[in-house]
């Protein structure tokens, strides 16, 4: 059992998907689509419809293309309404905030949130791991470098020969540094970050290599959805229209380990998903 919360629990019968609630202006495959409450209420809707397990609700964006920092008190006034009108319409259901602010975690946790989807790992605030440590949040902690305005770009993307073996001890970094800090070792799972801090062949051989992360005996959650390197690698430019992509990518990462998905369009990820997983015919 992963993630018990008093709103709702997750376990680990099946792969489970978060459905991303951008609500960010810039982001780099779905900025600015969901510009009022009710948008994204709609959007969650159909996510939650289309089988997410999970609501992850972001406000601001890390795209590779300079992405903009904001303020606690622009991304609080994004998010905030939305947890709270996802926690009304949709009571039992979990939701995470992706941020890396310990006072944006703070407030949605509050407010009904049951995750904390750090994309630094808990690096930039130091004040995050207390935050998840008081609430008994579920955690999760995903490997970049650099801060938000470039992790997602190529200036930290300098490795040695073993890239894997690089960010695989980063994460274990990560985690020993949250659990010292009080959060409980089972509430964590961890994420390779691709794409971040990464240029396509070092996603590629992370993804390829995914049972070294997975050996650090941790749940593993993979964010391919639309991202660049499945541009590259299937020729489609337009990010909205990778899907076939992504879910070739999902499949696989199922297949090395994976449990957890981040996925955009969430329909074909649970089809193929659920289909992989019958297909392993065991349930771990
Ligand atoms: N990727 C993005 C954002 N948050 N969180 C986790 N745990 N893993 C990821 O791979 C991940 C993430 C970036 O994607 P997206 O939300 O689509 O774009 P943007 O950062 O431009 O809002």
């Amino acid at each position: 059992m992963l993630w018990r919360h008093k709103l709702g629990s997750l376990s680990f019968e099946k792969p489970r998907i978060l459905g991303i609630v951008n609500v960010t202006p810039d982001s780099f495959s779905d900025g600015a689509r969901l510009a009022t409450v009710d948008d994204a209420r709609r959007h969650i809707d159909r996510l939650l419809a289309e089988g997410a397990d999970v609501i992850d609700v972001g406000g601001e964006s890390t795209r590779p293309q300079g992405a903009r920092p904001v303020g606690a008190d622009t991304e609080l006034r994004r998010v905030i309404p939305v947890v709270e009108a996802a926690v009304a319409d949709h009571p039992g259901v979990l939701l995470s905030v992706d941020t890396v602010k310990a006072a944006v975690a703070r407030e949605a946790l509050a407010a009904g949130a049951a995750i904390v989807n750090d994309v630094s790992g808990f690096r930039l605030d130091h004040g995050m791991a207390a935050a998840c440590a008081e609430s008994g949040a579920g955690v999760v902690l995903m490997h970049s470098r650099g801060d938000v305005a470039d992790m997602a770009t190529f200036a930290h993307a300098t490795y040695g020969a073993d890239s894997t073996g690089e960010i695989v001890s980063e994460l274990r970094h990560a985690m020993d540094g949250a659990v010292a800090a009080g959060v409980e070792t089972d509430r964590i799972v961890l994420d390779p970050g691709i794409g971040f801090s990464k240029r396509s062949e070092h996603s590629l051989a992370v993804l390829r290599e995914l049972p070294r992360l997975v050996a650090l005996g941790r749940p593993v959650l993979v964010g391919v959805s639309r991202k660049r390197f499945i541009g590259e690698l299937s020729g489609v430019s337009v990010p909205a229209e990778r899907v076939a992509g992504t879910v070739g990518a999902n499949v696989v990462a199922l297949e090395r380990g994976a449990r957890l998905f981040r996925v955009h369009d969430v329909r074909p990820t649970r089809e193929a998903l659920d289909v992989a997983w019958a297909i392993r015919g065991q349930a771990s």
